[in-house]
């Protein structure tokens, strides 16, 4: 009887010890991912905040050869983490187009084809973020026309040529919004998109070996920068339909990366029809992880973009109130919220790196002032990314546009190449950058 117990005994133990290593590997293959827990962010059991950047071009300068700039890309990593920046957010998709101010080349050349050295691009950058300790936010799709987006799925499905609703040849930016739009519609453009999701999120990085899935250098996938359900004055009729992508989309994504977040890429009120109730109802699904919001005063109108400094009082009263009412209705919903772009001209509206950024300076500084007040209260806000990293990158072109082949700078090609940029050269606006990064990290964990 006494054998009994002590074998029963014996094998109790075994089978506990089992069932500890299987915990302490399921663990192990759990760390580093960034988690959501309420209202915040955690990493390792310990609260996760940060400062970053916004990096459209990183995957680019990460292709092998001639058609990336490897050697930039780790200066620039390097100069980023010093200043304190640890998250980058970043374009993981492009499609061709025919755009005059689409970038090119594009990830995918057509539905189903994807260029491999790009995204050996994308592979090596998230190599070298792992190694700094950085964590990447990777968007899938642009509303917007700078990398094709969803218009050129519009256009593959009909067959209508994206010219007529360029917005850089035709001035008609709400005709654009609209056509942009018809994407959520189109079933076959659903299923294109998810084979390029697919496509990506599938991927092992041929850098590190690693199955993307398994990374926790990426921390969120985006389904689109900045998606918008149409046009503020014809958008409406789609509400309904945007809000059943974002929750669809999200959904399938969390299947295909079960250890990472799922955001939308939203830029808040203003780019939910100036509509809070419906921004609110395309994050509230759990299939969505946490909320993001974008801050344009001078392209909003709220600040003037050829002098920053004439009204820059009321536009950063009301940018601050922006902030504010995002952060409480994030706070509402009991999810995270990130700042994931915010930006200002330079003085005057030069595009120059040699020219001032006084009122930038401030904006930047009341910007961080109010995220970091309200990171120290305990409210929902879990960081930010300015917008955006232009590096070393510089125009020799005379009309400030980027032409193919150029180097890359923070602005896309549809904007002035120095519209947005902090250039390394901006040493001020560094400085203000990396004072908050820190200010940021010694908050108490
Ligand atoms: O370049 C723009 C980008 O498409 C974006 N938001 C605003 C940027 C500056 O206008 O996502």
């Amino acid at each position: 009887m006494r054998d009994g117990w002590k074998e029963m005994a014996g094998r109790c133990r075994i089978v506990v010890a089992c069932l500890l290593l299987l915990s302490s590997f399921a663990a192990a293959a759990q760390s580093g991912f960034v988690r959501v827990e309420g209202t915040h962010f955690t990493l390792d059991g310990k609260p996760y905040r940060f400062a970053g950047a916004n990096f459209w071009y990183g995957a680019y300068l990460g292709a092998p050869g001639d058609s990336g700039d490897r050697a930039r890309l780790r200066a620039e990593l390097d100069q980023l983490k010093a200043a304190g920046i640890d998250n980058l957010r970043v374009l993981a998709m492009s499609e061709a187009s025919g755009f005059k101010r689409g970038v090119r080349p594009a990830v995918m050349s057509a539905p189903g084809k994807y260029d491999e050295q790009l995204l050996q691009g994308l592979d090596y950058l998230l190599a070298e973020m792992g190694k700094r300790d950085m964590k990447a936010v990777l968007y899938l799709n642009n509303f917007w026309q700078w990398s094709g987006g969803m218009s050129q799925y519009v256009s593959w499905v009909t067959g209508e040529p994206v010219s007529a609703h360029d917005p850089d040849r035709t001035g008609d930016w709400n005709g654009f919004m609209q056509n942009s739009a018809r994407f959520y519609r189109m079933p076959e453009a659903q299923g294109w998109y998810r084979d390029a999701i697919r496509a990506v999120i599938g991927r092992t990085n041929s850098v590190t070996g690693m199955a993307y899935v398994d990374d926790p250098t990426v921390m969120s996938w985006q389904l689109a920068n900045e998606p918008r359900p149409g046009s503020d004055t014809d958008g409406h009729a789609n509400a309904d339909v945007y809000v059943k992508w974002v929750d669809d989309t999200a959904g399938f994504i969390h299947e295909l990366a079960p250890k990472q977040l799922v955001s939308t890429g939203s830029e808040g009120e203003m780019g939910s029809l100036r509509d809070m109730e419906l921004y609110v109802r395309a994050h509230r699904t759990p299939n969505v992880d946490y909320l993001t919001f974008h801050l344009w005063p001078s392209n909003w109108s709220w600040i003037d973009h050829k002098d920053p400094a004439a009204r820059l009082e009321s536009g950063l009263a009301r940018s601050l109130d922006y902030i504010d009412r995002h952060v409480a209705v994030a706070g509402k919903l009991g999810k995270p919220i990130v700042l994931s772009e915010f930006g200002l001209n330079r003085d005057h509206g030069s595009y120059s790196p040699d020219s001032g950024v006084q009122a930038r300076d401030r904006f930047y500084r009341e910007v961080y002032a109010r995220v970091l007040k309200h990171m120290q209260a305990g409210d929902a806000i879990a960081g930010s990314n300015f917008w955006a990293w232009g590096g070393r990158g510089r125009t020799a072109n005379a009309d400030w546009m980027w032409a193919p082949g150029d180097p890359f700078t923070g602005d896309p090609p549809q904007e002035a190449q120095g519209l947005f940029s902090l250039f390394d050269s901006d040493a001020s606006t560094l400085r203000i950058v990396s004072d908050h990064a820190h200010a940021v990290h010694a908050l108490p964990h």
